[in-house]
């Protein structure tokens, strides 16, 4: 029996909470809570503010337990405890937001520590109504800053948090590149 811990991260808004939702095969536990800063985001229930849970069975006996954190850098406290006995990152960015390169540079920094004993994968949602940047205009960001000093290469994918199988390629392309035999 095995168990595996991954951390959902990524700027307000992006998703985290839906994606979770979308991959857990129990009821999702959610500290969401109301705010104004909800408006805009059709069908967002709320802001984290303590950490998201969902629980995916692999097989009959290995599960991979998923934790969301806040994206809100007021409640930053919660990454460094969410992170611990992790397995890897996934990322999102919200392609509406204003500077979606510099909310993944942000979170990529932010996360560091982590990414160097880990694995990153990253996924921008929203590109239906934003489709500008491109996922290409992503890899070309990695490469220009990341690349170099932390070695970074991680698979880029677009998703749409609120489909189960898109985020589910994104986590697979992430334990893919953890463990080619997971
Ligand atoms: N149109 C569209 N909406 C999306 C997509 N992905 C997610 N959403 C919506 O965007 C919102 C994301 O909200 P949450 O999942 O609460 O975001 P979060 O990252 O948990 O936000 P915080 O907890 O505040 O950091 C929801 O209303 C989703 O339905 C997408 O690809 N396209
Ligand atoms: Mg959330």
């Amino acid at each position: 029996m095995s168990n595996y811990k991954i951390i959902f991260t990524g700027p307000p808004g992006a998703g985290k909470t839906t994606a979770i939702g979308a991959l857990s095969d129990i009821p999702p536990v959610k500290t969401d809570a109301a705010s104004a800063e909800t408006l805009g985001y059709v069908g967002k229930q709320g802001i984290t503010v303590a950490l998201d849970y969902g629980m995916m069975r692999l097989n009959s006996t290995d599960k991979v337990h998923l934790f969301g954190t806040p994206g809100q850098e007021r409640f930053d406290f919660m990454w460094e405890i969410l992170v611990q006995g992790g397995l890897g990152l996934v990322l999102l960015i919200d392609n509406t937001r204003p500077k979606p390169f510099e909310d993944m540079h942000f979170f990529l920094n932010a996360f560091k520590r982590f990414i160097h004993e880990t694995k990153v994968a990253i996924g921008v949602t929203r590109m239906d109504l934003s489709p500008s940047p491109s996922i290409a205009d992503y890899y070309e960001q990695i490469k220009g800053e990341h690349l170099k000093e932390m070695a970074l290469r991680p698979p880029i994918f677009e998703i749409d948090a609120r489909a189960k199988e898109d985020v589910s390629l994104l986590l697979q392309a992430l334990l893919y590149s953890l463990d080619p035999g997971m």
